[in-house]
This record gives structure tokens, sequence and C-alpha cells, in this order.
């Protein structure tokens, strides 16, 4: 058994090393060092002293499987912290670093790392997390894009994306390792893939799971001749082009952009991801492939990855000698896929032409798959438009959710409610034929940073009332707070926390956005992607009706609330940056008013981001879940802020039902249509109507379209609304009224924050299952059949409780 509680030894000599660093390379003292010089001398000294003695999950044995997570994004975040916690070197670094006359805090100026868009990659980064505190056999593969995803800036309103160079300052977590580079071809061009290894470290349990990211470089530097020609620009042509691979995170987080550099992404990483497992393997067992399939399995985050079905097939028949019918059957046993959404314009499909000419050999491959596909499809019994729906092929273009669901050994879905939906829709046929094959995983996220590192006082106080800090690796331990909840002191100390956060977070934005709110108003918080279907709109004409309200004397809130929205629109989505606006135009008028905003603020957060989460769910009281019911895959931030204590006020979509399932309804606050209700009305939908009969929101959307703004249009947002043509797929009308009024019931609640202050504690109380450890550890035992390194976990208690919480048993 290994702990590692506190790492006395080396901490003495590393902070040493430290001040000698600092003062030879910077000429600077210890307290003069700038946040990123901080970090850069911390992050390479801790990788270059905590690889070699740890276990990593890199290194392949014989007879023993390993996972291979391929994602197109790990929103990683900043690492600084939650590596000092995980090596048990916070308390002395903090120590430490106070008696050299410096501050811990300044790390939290340090950027993030940005490689993801929104939930899909920051729930790769979760997963990491959790595998590498399971000691689990589990690597992740990816993209080192050299520009990871915008900064956003807001002027007057309008969103503004900014390059995001994450490694300006160099990226000290990581490490070249320029042996393991790989060749991939296209038809036009051949590209050298050059890996960078990131270690995850595990909860003080010696253990490391490494995230390979592939960074693309030309394979020749630049051409000389036309070089020593005068040719300048034109010789660096070719780097320019190989260098474009990797050079752009794609800031979607919903559409199938449909562009050839978007595939060259797909195939660049999956290509050089598979060739690297297969040379570790051949490593082993030289070109005997029977053993493939028991020791490997790649799971699939979205379609982004699935080309590598059809390329591992090449690969096996094309440079390994195997026979089609032997690499199909091998590449049938090794994959596995989740789906993030059921938004049919984001499952992703390739014109075949294009594909054809850029990848003419996985070409072949797809066909196959999908001749096999159509005959095998003769031996069921499917319609032929079920048998259309199903094919890879169709009308020119290639379905890659198709070749998932033909060839993965499992498929699931993200939460309980989405899996049913994708069972009874998306993928209903082929639920059918193959009967068990998609299963639900739902989402988690990791409790060392959401609540570890995001809230240190409530995470102190976590640990006090449950008698220990085993919630790190086992966040079931929460329910003993059930007990405690009776306690009005235990209440009454946890309102404290959370005003302190509060206290924290205004303090934050009063400095970098010069905007002062009341700390001890309520903090109603919606944060993530904006999207027509995450229904920011909602939030923001339930915000206009409050001041209305509140204005005319209607409304005589017993509490006064700061609304707080953030969260990127992508940079081509009109009617989401048009939602930003329309915040901000709100925004302005009530901080223009001063009956109003006594007792109601409105701010929309420019820039947010994973450090930007971690304040704003330690700060929430609300937690804004108000997507359109079937719309919402999970939602993650959901589970943040709960597990800080927020209370939900959300619509039975997504994860939230699982939510509000263990944390009680009458603990939560849920509102609007259900999925059956939308089924039934669909086609039906009559926005118009609701617009004519109810005043209130006449009233608000022609204040919109007409008066908000002298500057600004907002036809399309009111368009989006109520053409009766392409009736509102989103039932923001319909929904207003259940939304709005719950809302109210919500705020008011917290005028008696002894009650709320319960309430959140239920939650927190309930947040157990909601722990990446849990999905990480499903995964594990239901589609990787792999195990834990037993050696490394951080103790028993922790293996047996998933024997008997999750009934994964190892
Ligand atoms: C596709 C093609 C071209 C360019 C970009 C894309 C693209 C990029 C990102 C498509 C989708 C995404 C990201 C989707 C995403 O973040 N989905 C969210 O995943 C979370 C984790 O499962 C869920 O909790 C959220 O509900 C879901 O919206």
């Amino acid at each position: 058994m290994t702990k590692v509680k506190e790492n006395g030894e080396i901490n003495s000599a590393f902070w040493e090393r430290y001040k000698y660093v600092i003062e030879n390379r910077f000429l600077k003292s210890p307290s003069e060092a700038s946040p990123e010089e901080m970090n850069k001398i911390i992050g390479e000294m801790i990788t270059d002293s905590f690889a070699r003695n740890r276990k990593s999950s890199q290194t392949p044995e014989v007879d023993k499987k390993r996972a291979y997570y391929l994602s197109a994004e790990f929103l990683l975040g900043r690492a600084i912290i939650n590596n000092l916690i995980s090596l048990g070197l916070y308390d002395k670094a903090k120590e430490s670093l106070d008696e050299l006359s410096s501050e811990i805090g300044k790390l939290k100026k340090v950027e993030d790392a940005g490689l993801g868009n929104g939930g899909l990659g920051r729930l790769a980064a979760c997963f990491m997390d959790s595998a590498a505190t399971l000691a689990l056999p589990v690597m992740g593969y990816g993209i080192r894009y050299k520009y990871g995803i915008f900064k956003q800036i807001i002027e007057n309103g309008k969103q503004i994306e900014e390059p995001d160079d994450w490694t300006s300052y160099g990226d000290p977590w990581s490490i070249e390792r320029a042996d393991d580079s790989v060749t991939v071809e296209f038809d036009d061009m051949k590209v050298k893939a050059v890996p960078y290894d990131t270690p995850i470290y595990g909860y003080k349990n010696n253990y490391a799971v490494t995230v390979r990211l592939w960074e693309s470089r030309p394979v020749i530097p630049f051409d000389f001749d036309l070089y020593n020609a005068q040719k300048h620009s034109q010789s660096l042509e070719e780097k320019n082009k190989a260098e474009n691979i990797s050079r752009v995170l794609y800031p979607a987080d919903d559409t199938d952009e449909g562009k050839i550099l978007r595939l060259r992404q797909e195939y660049f990483f999956s290509y050089a991801s598979l060739k690297d497992v297969i040379q570790a393997y051949k490593k082993i067992h030289g070109n005997d492939f029977v053993n493939f399939a028991k020791e490997n399995i790649f799971q699939l985050n979205d379609t982004h990855p699935v080309i590598a079905i059809p390329t591992l097939i090449c690969i096996l028949c094309e440079e390994e000698g195997l026979e089609f019918k032997e690499s199909f059957d091998i590449a049938k046993g090794v994959f596995a896929y989740t789906n993030h959404t059921i938004m049919a314009e984001a499952l992703e499909n390739w014109s075949e032409k294009l594909f054809k000419s850029i990848l003419s050999k996985i070409y072949i491959y797809v066909t196959k798959l999908d001749d096999m596909l159509k005959s095998e499809l003769d031996s069921y019994s499917v319609t032929n438009d079920e048998a259309t729906s199903m094919h890879i092929i169709s009308n020119g273009r290639i379905y890659m959710a198709n070749i998932a669901m033909y060839m993965c050994v499992k498929v699931n879905g993200v939460a309980k409610l989405h899996t049913d939906i994708i069972k009874a829709d998306l993928f209903s046929s082929w639920n059918r034929i193959y009967t068990g094959k998609i299963i639900n995983v739902t989402n988690g996220i990791t409790q060392r940073r959401w609540l570890g590192v995001a809230n240190p006082e409530l995470s102190d106080f976590v640990s006090r009332l449950t008698e220990s800090d085993d919630w790190f690796y086992d966040l079931t331990k929460l329910s003993a707070i059930k007990k405690k909840v009776s306690d009005s002191s235990v209440v009454a100390e946890f309102n404290t926390i959370k005003s302190f956060r509060r206290r924290v977070f205004s303090d934050y934005l009063a400095s970098k956005e010069n905007f002062k709110i009341d700390p001890d108003a309520v903090f109603d918080i919606q944060i993530k992607r904006i999207h027509e279907y995450k229904r920011q709109l909602m939030n923001a004409l339930s915000v206009l009706r409050m001041y209305f309200d509140i204005k005319s004397g209607t409304l005589k809130p017993s509490i006064p609330v700061n609304v707080l929205i953030g969260g990127k629109a992508a940079p081509g989505y009109k009617l989401a940056k048009d939602i930003i606006k329309l915040v901000c135009d709100i925004e302005k008028l009530i901080k223009s008013d001063k009956d109003v905003n006594k007792y109601l603020n409105l701010h929309f957060i420019e820039g947010y981001n994973v450090s930007y989460a971690e304040m704003l769910v330690a700060a929430a009281d609300i937690s804004e879940q108000i997507s359109t019911a079937g719309c919402e895959a999970s939602g993650t931030g959901n589970m943040k802020m709960m597990l800080n204590g927020a209370l939900t006020l959300g619509t039975l979509d997504g994860a939230n039902v699982e939510i509000v399932n263990e944390a009680g309804r009458e603990n939560n606050y849920i509102f609007g249509s259900t999925v059956e209700e939308l089924d039934k009305i669909r086609g039906m939908y009559n926005p118009l109507d609701i617009y004519e009969k109810n005043s209130s929101i006449k009233e608000l959307l022609d204040f919109i379209n007409r008066s908000l703004s002298s500057s600004y249009a907002y036809g399309d947002i009111y368009d989006s609304l109520l053409n009766l043509n392409n009736p509102d797929r989103y039932f923001v009308l319909k929904d207003f009224d259940s939304y709005h009024n719950t809302r109210l019931r919500a705020i008011n609640d917290f005028s008696d924050r002894n009650r709320t202050g319960i309430k959140g504690l239920y939650n927190i109380a309930a947040a157990g299952v909601f722990s990446s450890d849990r999905s990480v550890a499903t995964y594990a035992e239901k589609v990787w059949k792999i195990k834990p390194e037993a050696e490394f976990y951080y103790s028993m208690a922790q293996k047996e409780n998933y024997a008997d919480k999750t009934g994964v048993n190892y």
C-alpha cells in the first residue's frame, strides 16, 4: 500500500531548489517572481522530479489491458493547484512560499490550458483526474492545439474573439517526446505528429495517467532551395500548411463545420494515436495480433475520433499485412463510443467526395464497412427507411455515428434521460438489432478540482462534518452530512462560508471589471456555452420582467439578487451573439436605474473559462439549468454547483433529473415542460398565440424589439421566438411563466437563509454519486474491462467503497 500523505522530505529540498532556480534564472528574489515564473519553475521541478518514482499508465505490460480516451478536446484548465494537492505538496508549498515572502494565491493568475470548448472537453479532463486517482491503466490521446478556445472580450455588448496563446510562457507540465513521432499521410500532404505528454497525478497515490497530445509539424522544416533563391515566404508554405492542422481548436460546440481542416485534425490524431498503441503492442507481441483486442480498448469521445475505426482496419491491412476479415474482427472488439448530443445538426457527417479527396485509402475501408453493414441488415427485419437511416453512406454523405453504432462494443449516453432518448429515438433501430449495446454512464465531475481547489473553506468544513478527508477519493462519504443538517450551527457555518465565497467573488469582479455587486444578495448564476437550447434568452427575459415589476412596484423583493450570466458564443453563431448583446443591454438599463438596482443586478461575465468557473461555482446560491427538456445531454455545471451547495433551478433535462432524485425535489426548484409534454405538442406549437394572449410576454418582446436599444436591432431574436413558419424549437415562451414564477419563489426563499442553507446542505450530502470517479469506475467495469493497479490505491476503503456503492466489483 502506497500512501503519500505528506511529502516532507522532498518538500524541504524542493523549496530550497525553487529559491535557487528563481534567483539564478530570473535574477529575482522569490518575492519578485511573477505568477508565470512561479508556475514555470514549480511546474518544471514537479515534472522532472515526480515522474520517475511513480507508476504511470504509459508503460504497457504483458496481459494487461489498457484503455485509451480519444478526444478532440481536453479542457484541462490550470494545473498547478491540483497537482500540488494530489502530490501532497500543497500545505508545505503554502508555508514555504510564505517564508520566501511570496504567496501561493499568486498562482491563481496563471492561465488555463483551454484545449476544449465546454462540457465534452472538461469531461475528458475530469475523467483523466479520476482514472489517475483510481490507478487505472488509461491514457488520453488528443491534439496539442497551439491556440485553445478563444479569449472572449466584451465591447459594448459585443463578443470579440482573441487568440489564446496558452503556451506563450511555455508549458512546464508537459514533456515533448520527439522519439515517438509518427508520420501521418493524406492524399495531398504528409506531416509529422510529435507527441507531448502531460502526467495527470492521482490523488496521493503515486500514480499518474498520461495525456498524450499530438502537435503537427512539417516533415521537412522548410524548402532550402526556395529559401536560398530568396523566396522566403514561399519556402515556408509547406511548414505553414502542416502546422495548420494543430493550430486552432474549432470554436464550435455543436455544428458540423464540414471543413477539410476539421477532417484532417480528426484523422491526424486518430492515426497517430493508433500507431502509438500498435507500436507499444508490437514491442511485446511482435507481429502477432491475436491479443490486440484483449489488451486494448479505445473510448471515442463523440464522433470526432470515429474515423479511427476505418483507420485501424486500414493500418492492419496495409501496414501490418493482415487480411481484411481479421482486421475487421479486431476493430469490432476495440472501440466504444460516447454520444454527447441528440441534436441532429451536431451529428457529424462528411461529403463523400471531400472525404475521398484527402483520405482515399480510408474511404475504401469506409465503403467496405458500409457494404458489410448493408448485407448484415438484410438479415434483420428493418424497414427500408430504417435501413437508410442506419447506412454509413447515403445520399453522398458519410455518417460517422453509424460507423460507431455498427462497430463499437458499447455505446453510451451521458445521463439516464439522455440514454433513454437515444435508445428510443436517435438510435432506436440500432437498439432493436443490437440489444444491450447501448448503456448509460451518467457523467461526473472531479471533486478534487470542483470542491478541493474551487472552495477550500467548504472543503475543510466538509472534512470536519464527515470527520475525515476521505471524500477526496470517495465522494459518497458526503452522505454523512445528512445527519448534521438539523444542527443550526452547522447551517450557520455553511452560510458563513457561502457568504465568504460571494464576497471573494465580488471583490474579484470589482478589481477585474470595475463592477460592484452586493455580496449579500442572492447569487443566481448561469454559466455555460451560449446556445438557444440552453435558453439564456429565457433568463434575460425573466430579468427584464423583474426589472419592470420592481420599477412599477408590483414586485417588492424580500432580498436583492445578482444575476450572473457567463459563457462563450461560437464566433459564427449570430443569435448566440445577439443574446450576449441583449444581456448587456438589459444590464445597462438596470445599472442606470437607482430604484431598481438596489434589488436587482444583471451582469454578463466576460471571458468565462475553467478557472472563472471555479470561483463562480463556489459563490453560487442558485444554479440555472434551464435547457429545453430533451436537449441537454447531461450538463456537468449542474453537478459542480450542487457540490458547492447551490440549489438547482432547472427543467427535467439531462442529469438534472438525477440530481433532484438524489437531493430531493423539495430542495430544488423544478419547472417547465417535460420531454413527454413537448413531444405531444411539437408540430402544433404556436408561440404567436402565447404572445397575443399573454400581455406580460408581449410587453417584453415588444420592448426588446422596439425600445431597448436605439443602436442595435433585435429582430432576429424576436423572430426566433415568434416565427410561425419555423416555431421556436426551444419553447421559450411556453416555459416562460413557469420559469419566472419558480425563479421568484427560489429567490424569495433566500430571504430565510437558514432554510436555504438546509437545502444546500442536503444537496451537498447527495452529490456523492456525481463524482467522475463513479463514472470512470463504471466505464472501467462495464466497457473497458480493465482493472486498477490495486497497490496504488490510496486506501483499501476506497477500493471496497466502489464494490459496495456502485455495484462495480473489481
Ligand atoms: C463538431 C464539428 C466541427 C467542429 C466542432 C464540433 C463540435 C465540437 C464540440 C461538436 C460538439 C462539441 C461539444 C459538445 C459538448 O460539449 N457537449 C456537451 O457534453 C457534455 C459532456 O457529456 C454534456 O454534459 C453536455 O450536455 C453536452 O452539451
